[in-house]
């Protein structure tokens, strides 16, 4: 019997180390069964001695890559990771409004690990006016959260609840804000414009996170696409990238990847915690 498995996009940019970005994203995709496709808008690779850590693709490079991805395969889920720049925001605005993706997942990646700026300052406001109105989810974390809101400071659930309230005002169809850096559990906040939903995890005590957050929303997009709610994309994608996470390892004294192949070879996955009852607002 031939499969065709849902076709999965990520419009991001290359981490050459393995753990982030596209890498993270196909190796999540590959994980959870779906077919993964790729735009990089950057390479990212750290240079110690000239500091140029980015090298940003031109735009028909950008184009090229979208219009194979689009028209000689098709795509039913699409995530954006690290864009970069203005110019390519725009691009990427302008090519998700003529691909007619019906599940578009927006993760605002601005600073990485490798302390590079992974998006330019003044491309704040393209992300905010034209991409993110355009997302059925968005994933900020909480330094990414608190960047959207002019530097509100965000401490505890309540500010991630209130800070998906007013990012819902931006006009994505669901915000979830993630609470990686919260003390205590990792309590991340779901909101639709009406209804609050929790997802708390365990915190796991490691450093090895890098692509954490990649890994997550790769793994949202990948659920949507195979159909599932939004709630039950989440829910699961939690559950996956805490048991990549719980696995995370380092081959030298840099901070490491998670496993992407933990759930397949470790066994279970992480249960999350769903809190449906956190109110209307
Ligand atoms: O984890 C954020 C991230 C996203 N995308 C790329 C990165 C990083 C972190 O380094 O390199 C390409």
């Amino acid at each position: 019997m031939m499969i065709k498995p849902p076709r999965v996009l990520t419009i991001a940019g290359s981490a050459a180390g393995g753990s982030a970005g596209i890498q993270a994203d196909l190796k999540t995709f590959q994980e959870l069964d779906v077919y993964g496709m790729s735009v990089i808008t950057a390479i990212v690779a750290r240079h110690p001695e000239t500091k140029k850590n980015v090298h940003p693709q031109t735009i028909e490079a950008i184009e090229a890559q979208c219009a194979t991805a689009t028209n000689q395969v098709g795509v039913d889920a699409l995530k954006t990771g690290m864009l970069f720049s203005k110019e390519v925001i725009e691009k990427t605005a302008e090519i998700i409004r003529d691909s007619n993706v019906e599940h578009v997942v927006i993760d605002p990646v601005m600073v990485g690990k490798l302390d590079s700026k992974l998006l330019e300052d003044d491309a704040i406001d393209a992300l905010k006016m034209q991409l993110l109105p355009m997302a059925t989810i968005i994933t900020p974390n909480m330094p990414e959260a608190s960047f959207l809101l002019d530097g509100r400071t965000l401490t505890c659930v309540e500010d991630l609840k209130q800070a998906a309230k007013d990012l819902h005002e931006l006009g994505p169809k669901y915000v979830l804000v993630k609470g990686g850096r919260l003390e205590g559990p990792a309590v991340d906040v779901l909101y639709n414009g009406s209804q609050f939903i929790t997802f708390e995890a365990p915190r796991i005590d490691t450093v090895h996170t890098s692509g954490a957050g990649c890994t997550y929303s790769a793994a949202i997009t990948a659920e949507l696409a195979k159909g599932n709610s939004i709630h039950e994309a989440v829910e699961a994608a939690k559950g996956f990238v805490t048991t990549a996470i719980d696995y995370g390892f380092s081959y030298t004294e840099l901070v490491g990847p998670t496993y992407h192949a933990a759930r397949r070879t470790q066994g279970e996955a992480h249960r999350i915690i769903v809190d449906k009852t956190v109110g209307e607002n």
